[in-house]
């Protein structure tokens, strides 16, 4: 059997649930067609440090305008490609929800990049977890409770881990610390990608 680590009440972590193959072949998947956009913060307009693109009938997308789940790239007016059907399918094998998921949100973390502490809370289908899958670098990502203040506990991730974040957990604070440069060679230039996976309508 297959070990799942239950890091906090309703966070699920499988270690290496992707091989090595199949972190080849998905991180191909990605990049023959994500076209990386650096995110700006509503208002301020200040820069994220991550890049993102997205997979689904639905994209998450951030810009002087706002946070907004947009069924078209904002900047071509093209609908995002399909969600690659290795990730349905593990979508389907861990999450036992019936429902399938309409985002997937790709992060990726250049040397320096992190991402603050945050909630996911721009869906209406909060009874469906978040899947998450790493590829490439380490990081060290962090998970509290429902409100900012708190106590918080740190997981080290590596690429082919998987986690799932849903239940009393769905709504918790969480965020990217740093990314450990180095410590793999499988995204071509360096650099960890994170695919996060959700239900957004009800
Ligand atoms: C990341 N992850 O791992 C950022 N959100 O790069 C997230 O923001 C995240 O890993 C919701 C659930 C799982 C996650
Ligand atoms: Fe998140």
């Amino acid at each position: 059997m297959e070990t799942v680590l239950e890091i906090a009440p309703g966070v699920s972590l499988w270690r290496e649930r992707l091989d090595r193959a199949a972190q080849r072949a998905l991180l191909g998947e990605v990049l023959a067609q994500a076209a990386f956009y650096k995110p700006v913060m509503p208002g301020s307009g200040k820069p994220f440090s991550v890049e993102e693109f997205n997979f689904g009938p639905l994209g998450w997308y951030s810009d002087k305008s706002g946070y907004r789940y947009t069924s078209t790239d904002p900047r071509t007016a093209e609908a995002w490609p399909p969600i690659p059907p290795a990730l349905i399918d593990l979508w389907k094998a861990t999450t036992n929800h019936p429902a399938p998921p309409e985002c997937c949100l790709v992060n990726l973390y250049r040397a320096g990049a992190r991402m603050g502490l945050h909630q996911d809370r721009d869906e209406q289908a909060i009874d469906a977890p978040v899947l998450s899958v790493s590829l490439g670098d380490e990081a060290l990502f962090r998970i509290g409770g429902t409100t900012r203040k708190g106590p918080t506990r740190s997981v080290k991730l590596g690429s082919g881990d998987v986690l799932t974040f849903g239940g009393p957990a769905r709504l918790a604070f969480h965020g990217i610390d740093r990314v450990l440069s180095g410590t793999s060679t499988l995204v071509p230039g360096g650099g960890r990608i994170n695919l996060t996976l959700r239900r957004v309508t009800a």
